[in-house]
Order: structure tokens, then C-alpha cells, then sequence
């Protein structure tokens, strides 16, 4: 400002700044030039005029004198002459008046001094020079600075003698001088009034627009505040409405980039900075108040599962209406928000007691119960919730975030679709599982990884005709540690992909090294991940494991669980194809305990059926789990499926299975998942290995 202030010139600096005062000048000026070139040409004018008069009035007395002075010449009567001249000398600003003969001697020569005296007669001055005769034998005129001196001549027959008549000019530029000092006071006049004149018709505009600057100055302090607006004024009128309007076009973008900075764009939820914010509000309002908050944790199960085989635009849909769905349940002070990923957080004030938070979390689950439809896909999910308390699980917003999370992953161990209140336990358990995934970390590379390998007999001949290759981790100070302690972790931290490769790597070895010592072929089957499955290059990574390990496809078969299975997922469906196509085998895991998207599975490119546990366990004594056991094997044999029942450890259950045409069976019954060398050991004492329970043996 003060550069610019600085900078500018010297004219610059005697203009004025403000408009205001530039107007009043401006016009004023304007006014005066006008006023002065008006005057200027009307002194112009009319001393025209005047000069014109003079002359003609000049001319007229000079023709009348030489008609009278013709006789007098004659008869020689210069008294008479004289007294004639006087006369006429009376005219208004003659100077004086001469006769001459035609040689130019005066005859007669009057004069009047510049006081206005009377005329009087003068003596004894040189002749003077006639001018030229012009052609029309009239008046001449001869111009002097201040003075006119008109010539004519006395003729009667010839040239007698002339008459000079001297005139002032000093009337003309009195006229002049006066038109000149009236312009000169209607200038300055003009100049006063209207510069009083804008002053005042200005003045409103002007303070208008004033108040327009300090408005627009103060816009952002005035939050959506209306300036008056002066309508006396077109653009004062459009300006005061501009401001308006922007006044308001400001309040909206501020309102619209604090909605986007406190929520979360897909969902439209509260995100984690305003849910962060609510619940201090929440914890600062329960300690005047003694009221009991909690603090819910939803994450859905297994949503990367949907985001992997139907694409991140379906998750997303997905979330949206999950999150919209489960928003119901938010009442007057509570705050349902979505921290990220598939998260939902809830806060939950004006409890009467604790369980209420129990109530709240059963009803989220029973929301999340009914089927979601995206893009034609029915698609189920489960959500695994931890619940905290304030005060009891935790004084600060972080301690009661941080134990719900912990709370939340035990609900998601204890297999997920339920609720959990926090415990200090659950602390410890996070406490070991770090400890855990770190131990994970360096497992592979210090060699701490085993495989075990059990049997899956023929329920026809006897025989063994696979083993199902199981890993165990066997940790220097913590012992053998079992997969489902470790898996989901490794699963988590992406561990599970090298550790995959190092399972199959080394079952198809086995399977191998087994054949090659002359054991009669089987097949071999290893667990897949949904992790693995999700790996671009899983069926590049198989082949080059069949490869450098030489087994034949035919004797791998892959095991992927039941909850993989998800309607049209295509990507999941092209993998397993391929896999396929190589001649490698596909068996279903844990079959019935999943959402058994039935009519998917004719799709599905699969070989076999693997019949839970949790089915077999009390087959023979629970007549539902026998309905659902003999239900599978119909269903598998029905759609051209092999079938085998995993877990069984007892005589009778075996029957029921055989009776019940199982294909399959692998369990304690016949041995426990033993490593490799007492596999060995175990196949070397003969085959068919189990000739009791052969069909042929029951005759
Ligand atoms: N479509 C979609 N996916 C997201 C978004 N944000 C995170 N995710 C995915 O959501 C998944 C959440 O991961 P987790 O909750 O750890 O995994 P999960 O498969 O649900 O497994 P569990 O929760 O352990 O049962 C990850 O695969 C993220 O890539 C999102 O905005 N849109
Ligand atoms: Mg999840």
C-alpha cells in the first residue's frame, strides 16, 4: 500500500483519491471549461458584432461628412467646415476628425482627448497621406493597435479632398474585458455549485459503497449477515446484492467444507475427527452428569472377502447401505460414525445401565442379519462388536477406543457375529498377540514351521487314499502353537502368503518323496487361504510349485473354506478354473457351516465336499447333525461331487458315514495329523491300511 503510495507521480498525488472528491472536481471542471469556451466565443461574438456597428456607424458619418464637406471645399467655407467637424466629433468614441484637400494638407482638423473633453479645433499638423482610392471609390479603412481610421473621399466631379475619421477601439475590448470577468464568475460560481451539488446528491452513494467495503472486508467475520441494501442506486442497488449474495455463497462452501471435514464421504457418516470430538463431549458431559457412555466397535466379518471376488464398487454400496441401515438405531445424543474401512463406531449417552449397550449391540447384529442386495447380489455379512464403558473400561476418549478395538477382535476370535465387553484380559491377549505376530514374523526364515500330515481313508476299500497337509508352528519357549492360533494372524498381516507357498512347497515334496519310495500314489491336500486366493499370481505360483517339486497335478488338491464361496464372484471362480485346468483338485472346506449359497455351487468349479466337524461330532447321537451329515452327502454325490467327513473319532460315527455311502473319511479314528517321517513310518506297515472297515470286509 504504502509502495503504491510512494510510487505515484506528482499529478497523481494533487488528484484526488477518492471518488467522491474526483466526481466533484471532475464535474466542476468539466462545468468550467464550459463554461469559459462559451464565454470565449460569445466575447468573440459580440465584439464582432460591436467592431461591425462601430464601422458601419463610422461609415455612415464619414459619407456624410465628405457629401457636406464637398460644398464647403468649394466655396472654400472652413468655418463652417469646423463647425460641422465639431459636431460630429460628439459621436460616441471618435478621436478625431480630419479634411483634407486632395494632396492630403488639413483643411480642417478636430480632436478629442481620451477624457471624454470636447472637441476642439488643432493647428499646425503635418499633411497627412491619403490612402489609394479602392475601385468602388468608397471608405478605407486603416487598422491601428488601439483605433480605427476610416478614409473617405470627397468627390464632386474629381477628387477634392478626404475625410479621415480616427475611431477609439477601446469600447469593443471594454465589452471583451466584461464578457470575460461575468464567464470568470460563473465559472468560479459553477466550479462551488456543482461541486456542492455532487457533494450532496453523492453523499448517499457514497456512504453506501463505504459500507459495502466494510462489509466485504468483515465478510468472513459476518457469517451469512445481510448488508441494507440501497436501492436509491442502480449499481449500488446490484452492489449491495452482489455482496448478498456472496455473503451467502460463503456461508454455503464454509458449511459444505465443514460437513466434508467432519464426515466421511461415502457414507455420509461422522467421521473419526467429529466422532473423536463427540466423545470427549460425551466423557466431559458423563462426569457432571454420572451417567454411564459407551463405546461401540463394529467391524463387519470378512469384508475384504467382498471387496476381492465382487470388485470395491460393491463393497463400497455395500458399506453405504450398512452404514445407513444400522444408523437407526442412533437416538437423540447418541453418534453413529464410520472411521474407516468397515468400522462402525457408536456412542452411546443416557444409558440407564450398562447392558443397555448389550441391547443396542444385539440389535445391530439382528439389523445386519437380513441379506444385502447390491447390484443383484444377496450378499450376507456378520459384524463382530466390542463394547467399553466409561468410566470403568477407561477414562480418555483413546484408552475406551483402543479397548473396544481389543474387544471387538475377541468377539471376531470367538468366531464373529457377536458382542463383547471389554476386559482387562483382553489387554494381555493383545499384549501377546503383538508378541505373536512379531514371533510370525521370523518363523519362516528360523525354520520353526512343520507339516503334519493325516490320513483320509477310503470308507470303500479301506485304503488311504490322501492325506490333508496341516502346518504347525513349533516355537522354541512356547511349544507347538496350532494353526487357528496363528492363521488368522498371518492372514491379517499378509504373512500368510510366503507361509502358503512354504505349505505347499513342502506337502508336494512330501507327496512326492512318498511316491518316489514306492508308496502307492495319493493325493495330497493343502489349505488354502482367502488371503492366497486373493493373490494375483496364485495360479502362476502353484504351477511353478508342481514344477520344481515334480508332482503331478492329479495328486494336489486344494482346500478352500465354505465362506469363500460368494455368489458370481468371478475373479475368485476364473482362479479356481485355472487351477483346475492344470488338473489339480478342488475340495470345499467346512461345507455347511457357512452361508450355503446352494444354488451357487453348481457354478462353483469344485471336486469335492469336506463335511464340518461340528456336524460329525454328535452324528450319532444328534439326530439333526445325522439329517444334515446324510442331507450334504446326498447333495455332494446328487451334483457329481466326491464327499469326505473330517473329525471323526469314533467307531459309530464311522458306520453312520459308511452307511450313509460317505466317500471319505479323515479323522482321530484312524490316526491324528503326525509328522512327516512317522507318515513314513506309518504307510510302511501296509496297505490297504485299514481293511476292517472296507466294504469287501463287511461282506
Ligand atoms: N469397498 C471398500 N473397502 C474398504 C474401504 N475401506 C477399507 N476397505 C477394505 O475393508 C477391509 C477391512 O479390513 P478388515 O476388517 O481388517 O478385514 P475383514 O476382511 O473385514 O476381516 P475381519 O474384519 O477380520 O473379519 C479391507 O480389505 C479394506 O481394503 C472402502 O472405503 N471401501
Ligand atoms: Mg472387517
Amino acid at each position: 500500500m504504502n509502495r503504491t503510495k510512494n510510487n505515484l507521480s506528482l499529478g497523481n498525488r494533487l488528484w484526488p483519491r477518492s471518488l467522491h472528491a474526483q466526481l466533484a472536481l471532475l464535474s466542476g471542471l468539466m462545468l468550467a471549461i464550459t463554461i469559459a469556451l462559451y464565454g470565449w466565443y460569445t466575447a468573440r461574438e459580440q465584439s464582432a458584432i460591436a467592431e461591425k456597428t462601430i464601422l458601419m456607424e463610422i461609415h455612415t458619418l464619414a459619407q456624410n461628412l465628405a457629401t457636406a464637406s464637398a460644398d464647403y471645399l468649394v466655396v472654400r467655407d472652413f468655418a463652417s467646415l469646423e463647425q460641422i467637424l465639431i459636431q460630429s466629433a460628439e459621436f460616441p468614441g471618435v478621436l478625431s476628425i480630419q479634411v483634407t484637400d486632395a494632396g492630403g494638407r488639413r483643411v480642417g482638423d478636430v480632436v478629442r482627448t481620451e477624457n471624454n473633453a470636447p472637441a476642439r479645433v488643432r493647428f499646425g499638423e503635418p499633411p497627412l497621406t491619403p490612402p489609394a482610392l479602392s475601385d468602388s471609390g468608397g471608405s478605407i479603412v486603416q487598422r491601428e493597435a488601439d483605433r480605427l481610421a476610416v478614409w473617405r473621399p470627397v468627390a464632386s466631379g474629381g477628387i477634392l479632398g478626404w475625410v479621415r475619421i480616427e475611431h477609439s477601439l477601446r469600447t469593443i475590448g471594454e465589452i471583451r474585458g466584461q464578457i470575460r470577468k461575468s464567464s470568470l464568475i460563473a465559472v468560479v460560481l459553477a466550479i462551488l455549485a456543482s461541486t456542492a451539488l455532487l457533494l450532496a446528491f453523492l453523499g448517499r452513494p457514497m456512504r453506501a459503497i463505504r459500507r459495502a467495503t466494510v462489509f466485504a472486508q468483515k465478510l468472513d467475520e459476518l457469517r451469512g449477515n445481510k448488508i441494507p441494501v440501497d436501492r436509491t442506486t442502480v449499481e449500488i442497488e446490484q452492489l449491495g446484492e452482489a455482496l448478498n449474495e456472496a455473503s451467502a455463497r460463503l456461508l454455503d462452501s464454509e458449511s459444505r467444507l465443514n460437513h466434508l471435514a467432519h464426515h466421511d464421504p461415502l457414507t455420509n457418516l461422522p467421521n473419526r475427527l467429529l466422532f473423536i470430538d463427540r466423545l470427549h463431549q460425551a466423557i466431559s458431559q458423563a462426569q457432571r452428569l454420572k451417567n454411564p457412555v459407551a463405546l461401540l466397535f463394529l467391524d463387519l466379518d470378512r469384508f475384504k472377502v467382498i471387496n476381492d471376488t465382487l470388485g470395491h464398487t460393491i463393497g463400497d454400496q455395500l458399506l453405504k447401505e450398512a452404514g445407513h441401515r444400522l444408523s437407526v438405531i442412533v437416538r437423540d445424543g447418541d453418534t453413529f460414525a464410520r472411521l474407516g474401512g468397515d468400522e462402525f463406531n457408536i456412542i452411546l449417552t443416557y444409558m440407564s445401565h450398562a447392558q443397555d449397550a448389550a441391547t443396542v449391540a444385539k440389535k445391530l447384529l439382528d439389523l445386519l442379519s437380513q441379506p444385502f442386495v447390491v447390484e443383484g447380489h444377496e450378499l450376507f455379512i456378520t459384524a463382530s462388536i466390542g463394547i467399553t464403558l466409561f468410566p470403568t473400561d477407561g477414562a480418555e476418549a483413546q484408552t475406551l477406543l483402543k479397548n473396544a478395538d481389543a474387544a471387538m477382535y475377541r468377539a471376531k476370535e470367538q468366531g464373529g457375529n457377536q458382542y463383547q465387553f471389554y476386559s482387562p484380559i483382553m489387554t494381555i491377549k493383545a499384549h501377546e498377540r503383538l508378541a505373536m505376530e512379531t514371533g510370525l514374523r521370523h518363523a519362516l526364515e528360523r525354520a520353526e514351521f512343520a507339516m503334519y500330515y493325516q490320513p483320509q481313508v477310503d470308507l470303500r476299500t479301506g485304503e488311504i487314499v490322501g492325506m490333508e497337509a496341516l502346518i504347525r508352528w513349533l516355537h522354541p519357549t512356547w511349544g507347538i502353537i496350532s494353526p487357528t492360533d496363528f492363521i488368522p494372524l498371518a492372514e491379517q498381516t499378509g504373512m500368510i502368503v510366503p507361509i502358503g507357498e512354504w505349505v505347499l512347497r513342502t506337502a508336494c515334496a512330501q507327496n512326492k518323496a512318498w511316491q518316489s519310495a514306492g508308496f502307492p500314489p495319493m493325493k495330497m491336500g493343502v489349505n488354502l487361504s482367502s488371503r492366497q486366493l486373493r493373490e494375483k499370481d496364485l495360479v502362476k505360483m502353484v504351477d511353478r510349485v508342481l514344477g520344481e517339486t515334480g508332482l503331478e497335478p492329479r495328486f494336489l488338491e486344494l482346500e478352500l473354506t465354505e465362506s469363500l464361496i460368494i455368489p458370481n464372484a468371478e475373479p475368485t471362480i476364473e482362479t479356481l478354473r485355472d487351477i483346475r485346468a492344470m488338473g489339480v483338485q478342488i475340495a470345499i472346506d467346512d461345507f455347511g457351516t457357512g452361508h450355503s449359497y446352494l444354488n451357487y455351487l453348481k457354478h462353483f468349479p469344485v471336486d469335492k465336499l469336506k463335511i464340518d466337524t461340528s456336524f460329525i461330532r454328535n452324528i450319532a447321537t444328534d439326530p439333526s447333525d445325522a439329517a444334515i451329515a446324510s442331507a450334504i452327502i446326498l447333495l455332494a454325490h446328487n451334483l457329481g461331487l466326491k464327499v469326505i467327513a473330517e473329525g471323526v473319532e469314533t467307531e459309530e460315527q464311522m458306520a453312520f458315514l459308511r452307511r450313509n455311502r460317505c466317500d471319505q473319511i479323515q479323522g482321530c479314528f484312524f490316526s491324528p495329523a503326525v509328522p512327516g517321517e512317522a507318515m513314513t513310518q506309518f504307510l510302511r506297515e501296509g496297505r490297504p491300511f485299514f481293511p476292517h472297515i472296507a466294504d469287501s470286509h463287511l461282506g
